[in-house]
C-alpha cells in the first residue's frame, strides 16, 4: 500500500482516496452529533417557552392573591417547576444522554485512535521521503560520476533509477568498445613497426615517419630520410661526435667544396655527403617547421683544439621569408655565442642581397650567411689550409676573432627535454 504512495506517476489520486478512507467515518460521526445536538436546542427552547408561561401564570397568581390561598397547590406547582428546570440542564430521556456521553466518548476514542494513526502515518512517510531523498541524491551521483553501484544499492522502483541503470548499461557498453578499439589500435602500432623494421631491413625506406638521423640510432653514416616539403633524400648522420642522432647539416674539414655559391644552391644545398657540403636551406626549413630542434656547431684549430656551441630551439622560415634565422635557442657551450647576432636576420648570398648593409656581407665575407648590418661569424667562408687572421675565412668571433678554424661542423637533432 505504501509503495503506490510513492509510485511518483499515481501519488494525487491515491492520496486522496486515502485520506477519504480515513475522514469518512469521522465525518458521518460529526453528522449525527450535529443533528442530536439541533434536537437538544429544539427540546431546550421549548422548556424556556414552558418556564416563561409558568412565570407569567405565577405572576397573575400572586397578582391576584391566589397563590396565598392555595399553598398545596403553589407546593405542587414548585415542584413542577424545578423538574422542569432541572429537566432543561439534565435531560429526563436518560437513555439519550447516556448515548450522548457515548458516543462523544466513542468520537474520542476514534479521533485519538486517527491522531495516533496518523502520527504513526506521518513517520513512515517522513522516513520514506527521507528515503527518496536518498534516492535522489544517489541518482544525481550516479549520472555525475557514471558509478555503476546504483544498480545494486536501490533497484530500479523509480523511473530515474531505471534511466540511470541504462545510462550505466551504456557507459559500460561504450568502455567495452573503447577497450576494443584500444586493443586494435595497440595490434595495428604493432603491425606498423614490425612493417617498419621489415622495409629498414630490404633497404625500403620510403617512410615519411622517418624525419631525421634520430631514427637511426647510432648510426654515423648516409641514411634515407623523409623532409616534409621536401620528399625522400640522403643525409649524413653523426653519432660519434657528441652522442647519437645527429643529422649534419654543414661540414668542412679539407677545403675540397666550395662555398661561395649562389641563392639556388644555397636552396637547394651542395657539396658531397662523403666529403664538405651544406644540406641546404629548404631541407633545414623543411625539418624544423614542424619539430623542435636543437643546433650544435663544433669547430676546432689546427692544434686539434675543440669548441663547441649549442642553441636548443632552432628554426628557419621558408624560403618566402628568405630562409631568417627565426629562432635559436638558448646558448650553451665553450666558443661563445657568435650566432646570436645573426638572430632574425634573412639569408644573403652574392646574388640575393638580404643583408641590412648598404652592400652585400655575402660578396664582402666571400660566403652565404645570415647577416645583419655586419656577422660574428662566418662558418661557409673561404677554407684556409693553415692558421691565420682572415677575414674571408671560416671564423667565429668569440672564439677567435678572425682566426680562421680547421674544421667545423653543423649539425641538428630533435630537442630532447
Ligand atoms: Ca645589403
Amino acid at each position: 500500500m505504501y509503495i503506490s504512495i510513492f509510485d511518483a506517476s499515481s501519488s494525487k489520486p491515491q492520496c486522496d482516496l486515502y485520506c477519504f478512507n480515513i475522514l469518512k467515518p469521522l465525518l458521518t460521526h460529526a453528522s449525527e452529533t450535529r443533528t442530536r445536538i439541533e434536537n437538544c436546542e429544539s427540546s431546550v427552547h421549548d422548556k424556556e417557552t414552558r418556564i416563561v408561561n409558568l412565570e407569567t401564570e405565577l405572576e397573575s397568581q400572586n397578582s391576584y392573591g391566589s397563590f396565598i390561598d392555595q399553598p398545596t397547590e403553589r407546593s405542587s406547582r414548585m415542584e413542577q417547576l424545578e423538574l422542569d428546570q432541572w429537566s432543561i440542564y439534565s435531560p429526563t430521556d436518560s437513555t439519550y444522554s447516556v448515548s450522548c456521553a457515548a458516543e462523544i466518548s466513542k468520537l474520542q476514542e476514534q479521533i485519538a485512535a486517527l491522531e495516533a494513526h496518523a502520527v504513526t502515518e506521518s513517520s513512515v512517510l517522513h522516513i520514506k521521503d527521507n528515503w527518496i531523498e536518498t534516492l535522489k541524491i544517489e541518482l544525481e551521483r550516479c549520472r555525475s560520476d557514471n558509478q555503476p553501484e546504483l544498480s545494486s544499492s536501490t533497484g530500479s522502483t523509480t523511473t530515474d533509477s531505471v534511466s540511470c541503470v541504462g545510462e550505466i548499461s551504456e557507459i559500460e557498453l561504450l568502455r567495452a568498445q573503447i577497450a576494443a578499439l584500444n586493443k586494435e589500435i595497440e595490434a595495428l602500432r604493432q603491425t606498423k613497426l614490425s612493417f617498419r623494421v621489415r622495409r629498414k631491413e630490404s633497404g625500403d625506406v620510403n617512410d615519411k615517419s622517418i624525419m631525421n638521423c634520430d631514427s637511426f640510432e647510432n648510426s654515423s653514416s648516409v641514411q634515407q630520410i623523409y623532409i616534409p616539403g621536401v620528399g625522400n633524400c640522403s643525409v649524413l648522420c653523426d653519432s660519434l661526435t657528441a652522442g647519437s642522432g645527429w643529422t649534419v647539416i654543414q661540414r668542412r674539414f679539407d677545403g675540397s667544396g666550395d662555398f661561395y655559391k649562389n641563392w639556388q644552391e644555397y636552396s637547394d644545398g651542395f657539396g658531397s655527403l662523403d666529403g664538405e657540403f651544406f644540406i641546404g636551406l629548404e631541407k633545414i626549413h623543411g625539418m624544423t617547421k614542424s619539430l623542435r630542434y636543437e643546433l650544435m656547431i663544433v669547430l676546432t684549430d689546427f692544434h686539434g683544439a675543440e669548441v663547441y656551441a649549442t642553441y636548443d630551439n632552432f628554426r628557419l622560415g621558408s624560403e618566402a621569408e628568405r630562409y631568417k634565422l627565426k629562432s635559436l635557442g638558448a646558448y650553451n657551450g665553450t666558443a661563445g655565442d657568435s650566432l646570436v647576432n645573426s638572430l632574425d636576420a634573412s639569408f644573403t648570398t652574392y646574388d640575393h642581397d638580404h643583408d641590412m648593409w648598404g652592400g652585400n656581407c655575402a660578396k664582402y665575407y666571400n660566403s652565404g650567411w645570415w647577416f645583419k648590418w655586419d656577422t660574428y661569424s662566418n662558418l661557409n667562408g673561404v677554407y684556409a689550409n693553415e692558421e691565420e687572421s682572415y677575414r674571408n675565412g671560416i671564423w667565429w668571433w668569440t672564439w677567435r676573432n678572425y682566426g680562421v678554424a680547421k674544421t667545423v661542423q653543423m649539425m641538428i637533432r630533435p630537442w630532447k627535454k
